[in-house]
């Protein structure tokens, strides 16, 4: 089937990133939206498709890498996606300090490598770069909208922000439909382990079985504004449907603490936070976000954006997943 017949039929997306948390909910919104969608998978020496396996059978995958620019192009050539969502990264935070290289490698300039062969092969894609509120930092302003300047905290804030320029300058340069979404912290029953939320919903579902005792974690003070992912996938695709590109901050307008969350969740269980959770130094990072509160009133009243799920009804949810996995394991 020709790329020419395909345009006619349905959309064709490209997701990089489509095994991580964002990318297996962006695909699942875009297969409800009639779109075919393909997804960027890199080699590894397992399969790791458990955030996508119950779509496997409605996806293109394809190998490619970010750290390979001729592996894109040559993706982009076969493949002639009309929209490409870039949202693989090196996303840990706390791993962008051990491996600040591969971080920049990957989070930094694997977007300019993205644009470079989106220029090359088809600069009618519209292409959308996972931005972050990593990027504010040491906040210069509260709440943080998207005129407020940057001032990263960590190797990973600062390769995001390398890509959030590159998105930019590629737009100016090229007249690429380019667009950066500056997304805050969002989360889900599919988060990766390592991230704070998901850290405490599990430990809470295995103390709740009697399986832990207790949880070490590092900066209890630290704010976030958490909101919950497939709401915030929906923002990606509005952001490439507009007839112009931009720069969207998507937040709840909430924060809150990490020991909040904690309180939350151990309550969700029944249990009492303080019986179980301790502070491990080995958690705190170098350089600390403190408070990140995003204001997304561009993104409301541009793009018609609404969250569904506030943040009581994400960490219960959250629980209630992680306790029935646990129950499962346990079987
Ligand atoms: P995630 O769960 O960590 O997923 C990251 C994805 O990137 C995985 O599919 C991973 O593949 C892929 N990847 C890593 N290195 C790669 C490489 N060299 N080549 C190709 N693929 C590579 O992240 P997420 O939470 O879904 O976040 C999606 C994007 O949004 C990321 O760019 C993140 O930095 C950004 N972001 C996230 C948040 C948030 O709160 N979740 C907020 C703002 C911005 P493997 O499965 O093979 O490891
Ligand atoms: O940390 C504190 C930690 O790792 C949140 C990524 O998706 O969102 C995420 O980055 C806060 C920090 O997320 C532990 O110090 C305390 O203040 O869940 P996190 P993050 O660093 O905010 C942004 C927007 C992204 O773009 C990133 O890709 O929680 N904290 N104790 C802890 N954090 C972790 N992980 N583990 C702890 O034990």
């Amino acid at each position: 089937m020709g790329g020419g017949y395909r345009r006619t039929m349905a959309k064709r997306a490209l997701i990089t990133g489509i095994t991580g948390q964002d990318g297996s909910y962006l695909a699942e919104f875009l297969l409800g939206q009639d779109y075919e969608v393909v997804g960027m998978i890199r080699r590894s020496s397992t399969l790791n498709f458990e955030r996508i396996a119950h779509i496997q059978d409605r996806l293109t995958l394809v190998a490619g890498d970010l750290l390979d620019e001729v592996s894109m192009i040559n993706l982009l050539r076969e493949q002639r996606p009309q929209e490409v969502y870039n949202l693989a990264a090196q996303s840990f935070v706390q791993t962008s300090w051990g491996q600040p290289v591969l971080t920049g490698e990957t989070t930094a300039l694997g977007v300019t490598r993205m644009l470079d062969a989106i220029r090359i092969v088809d600069p009618e894609v519209r292409f959308y770069q996972a931005s972050s509120s990593e990027m504010f930092g040491k906040v210069q302003e509260v709440p943080q909208r998207e005129t407020t300047s940057f001032y990263p905290r960590s190797p990973y804030g600062v390769a995001k922000l390398y890509g959030h320029w590159i998105t930019v300058n590629y737009r100016e340069s090229y007249g690429l439909h380019a667009s950066s979404g500056i997304l805050f912290n969002h989360e889900s029953p599919r988060r990766g382990l390592e991230f704070v939320t998901r850290k405490v919903t599990y430990a809470v579902a295995r103390i709740r079985a009697g399986l832990e005792r207790t949880l070490a974690l590092g900066n209890l003070d630290a704010q976030r504004d958490w909101g919950y992912a497939p709401d915030y996938v929906r923002a990606m695709w509005l952001m490439l449907s507009q007839d112009q590109p931009g720069d969207y901050v998507v937040a709840t307008g909430e924060t809150h603490s990490v020991r909040d969350l904690c309180q939350l969740a151990f309550a969700c269980a029944g249990l009492e936070y303080r019986d179980h959770v301790v502070v491990d130094e080995r958690f705190i990072r170098p350089a600390e976000v403190d408070l990140l509160v995003g204001d997304a009133s561009k993104a409301v009243a541009t793009l018609g954006w609404q969250r569904e799920i506030d943040f009581p009804g994400l960490v219960a949810a959250m629980v209630e997943s992680d306790i029935k996995l646990v129950e499962h394991q346990q079987r």
